[in-house]
């Protein structure tokens, strides 16, 4: 049967970590708006081209080439089994993908909404630009992101919520701790 979650949170909050280890326990395909973005950077597509210089400044890639991406992700499979992580991002992104949702027959399991107060995200984020040195993970860049997220993001907190469909996840404790929350809340294993 068709399939998918979606991880909804502030930079930072464990999205990526967290939709990993999710996808590779239910045998989803994790979808990374991030990571295909990063990996168009990193080959220098025109897109990549494109996309850089927004990201590096924090800001949103426009939703038509989200969209385009999601889209041909999703055409290239019979039967989506899907972890969305890090889409939609905007309330255009979210009721696109509503439709894809209707017109591929696929089941929202839930939209998981990480949080953790800005300070441990600023932490954290400044703690992986050590490890992976992400072009992104700056401080300047960072709080940049944080007022996206606020003026973007964060509406689709109350469109998820109206449909019943949003679960709460704390995202302070341990990375185990927070993967557990998820599992409850997905009533996916105790
Ligand atoms: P993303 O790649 O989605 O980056 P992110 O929001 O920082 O989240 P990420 O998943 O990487 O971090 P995580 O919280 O797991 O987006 C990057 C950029 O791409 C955006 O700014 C935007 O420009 C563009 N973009 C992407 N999708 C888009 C869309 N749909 N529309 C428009 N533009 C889009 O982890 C962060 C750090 O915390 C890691 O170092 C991790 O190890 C650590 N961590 C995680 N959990 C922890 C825990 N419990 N305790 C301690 N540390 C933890």
């Amino acid at each position: 049967m068709a399939e998918a979650v979606i991880f909804l949170g502030p930079p930072g909050a464990g999205k990526g970590t967290q939709a990993k280890r999710l996808a590779a326990e239910l045998g989803f395909r994790q979808l990374s708006t991030g990571d295909i973005l990063r990996s168009h950077v990193a080959r220098g597509t025109e897109l990549g081209r494109l996309a850089k210089p927004l990201m590096d400044a924090g800001k949103l890639v426009p939703d038509e080439i989200i969209l385009g991406l999601i889209g041909e992700e999703l055409a290239a499979m019979p039967n989506p089994r899907v972890i969305f992580d890090g889409f939609p991002r905007t309330l255009a992104q979210a009721e696109a993908l509503d439709k894809l949702l209707v017109q591929r027959g696929i089941r929202l399991l839930g939209v998981l909404l990480v949080t953790a107060p800005e300070e441990e995200l600023v932490r954290r984020l400044l703690g992986r630009a050590q490890e992976e040195g992400r072009s992104d993970d700056n401080e300047a860049t960072i709080r940049a992101r944080m007022v996206e997220y606020r003026q973007k993001t964060q509406p689709l907190v109350d469109y998820y919520a109206k449909t019943g469909s949003l679960k709460e996840i704390n995202g302070l404790g341990t990375v185990e701790e927070v993967y557990r929350a998820i599992q409850e809340a997905l009533g996916v294993r105790a």
